[in-house]
């Protein structure tokens, strides 16, 4: 699918401030694809798709993951856990998407996970730096970005990390393997 018909089908899914988000990740992942020697037109994809179950019916989400048999673990940490996942499903049910790696990239985008490919790495760092977002520190990772795709991953976990311990937020399992394989891989 092209690039203008992907943006109109997720488009009504969400909200303004949501698609400009959507937007700004495919122009960072898709810088980022250049300079690192990935597919760019594998990152549009994942970008544009990568948020679409956003706003989805929690309900509705942990229905889809139980009659699919999809990976249970996700039930009852709610939209910001579950939207993930369901994305990815949609995405090859709903656009045909067959690419696995485009597929783990939506999968993975919130939490990461271990051994994660370089397209997995661009979409979650593209989602943490794309312009519209203005928290404190993120220009910081928008200069890791540019310079090592490895160090800009470490630091971006590192980041959310911290922000879930310090507003007293639970862990996602998958996030916690997601930093140790980082650590593990950097500490030896
Ligand atoms: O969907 P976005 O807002 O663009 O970004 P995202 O998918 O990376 O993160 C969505 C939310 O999920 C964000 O508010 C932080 C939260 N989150 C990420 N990892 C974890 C988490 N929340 C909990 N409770 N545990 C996690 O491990
Ligand atoms: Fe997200
Ligand atoms: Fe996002």
């Amino acid at each position: 699918m092209e690039r203008q018909q992907l943006l109109a089908a997720i488009k009504p899914r969400m909200p303004e401030k949501r698609y400009i988000h959507t937007q700004g990740v495919m122009h960072t992942a898709i810088a980022l694809a250049k300079r690192y020697d990935e597919d760019p037109s594998k990152a549009e994809t994942a970008a544009i798709l990568h948020d679409m179950a956003k706003y989805e019916d929690v309900t509705k989400m942990e229905d889809i993951i139980r009659r699919e048999n999809l990976d249970l673990s996700v039930i009852g940490w709610g939209s910001e856990l579950l939207h993930g996942p369901i994305a990815a499903y949609y995405a090859q049910t709903q656009f045909g998407i067959t690419d696995q790696d485009v597929l783990n990239a939506i999968h993975y985008h919130t939490t990461g996970r271990a051994g994660m490919s370089k397209l997995e790495k661009i979409i979650f760092v593209a989602d943490m730096i794309e312009p519209s977002r203005n928290y404190p520190g993120v220009e910081r990772l928008r200069n890791k970005a540019q310079k090592n795709l490895d160090k800009a991953m470490s630091a971006c976990v590192r980041h959310s990390l911290r922000f879930l311990i310090d507003t007293k937020q639970p862990i996602f399992p998958l996030t916690l393997t997601c930093y140790n394989d980082i650590m593990n891989g950097e500490n030896k």
